[in-house]
């Protein structure tokens, strides 16, 4: 029997079906590269956010507290949430105390000594919050805006600039409490 060899129909019908195959096996690797670029930036935000954080612990709990982890009574705290007199927030050397971080917009990010880090700048931004919160016992947490109270509530928020996603720790800090 005369081999009839390959016909350009049979060639075509194996190109297009190896195209069919190959485009979503295409599809599925840019959408898998997509993802991994996506969970390595919140991998990163998260870590940018954990640092400021660690950073912040590390400061006392009131601008009028002896030194860190000393107990003072609520009243004596400092009236305004802030960084206070000579404390300037693009120097975070400066801070002293953890409520001195509120209202910080670190952008482009910087650390302590106020050098910008250039591996994160226009991708990450951060910022914080910090405000005196009430935590009743086996209650919710309150957000307290007409007086002081023995809590602050410390929230620092990375967002991945462009991907329209961002990440937020917190971290409740207590008067007096050694931490
Ligand atoms: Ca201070
Ligand atoms: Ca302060």
């Amino acid at each position: 029997m005369k081999n009839r060899g390959i016909t350009l129909i049979e060639v075509l019908i194996v190109v297009a079906l190896l195209l069919g195959g190959l485009v979503p096996l295409v599809k599925m690797i840019i959408e898998g590269l997509r993802g991994t670029q996506i969970m390595g930036s919140i991998t990163v935000a998260n870590s940018l956010a954990q640092s400021l954080l660690e950073e912040i612990k590390q400061r006392k709990w009131d601008e009028n507290a002896p030194q860190k982890g000393v107990y003072i009574p609520t009243t004596s705290a400092s009236d305004t949430l802030g960084p206070d007199s000579g404390e300037n927030q693009n120097y975070r050397y400066t801070l002293d105390d953890i409520d001195d971080y509120d209202d910080l917009d670190d952008n482009p990010i910087k650390d302590e000594s106020g050098a910008v880090l250039t591996e994160y700048a226009n991708k990450y931004k951060r910022s914080v919050v910090v405000e005196y919160v009430n935590v009743p016992l086996g209650g919710t947490v309150t957000v307290e805006t007409g007086t002081k109270t023995d809590y602050k509530r410390v929230k620092v928020t990375v967002e991945i600039i462009g991907e329209n996603r961002s990440v937020t720790q917190s971290v409740i800090l207590a008067n007096g409490t050694f931490y």
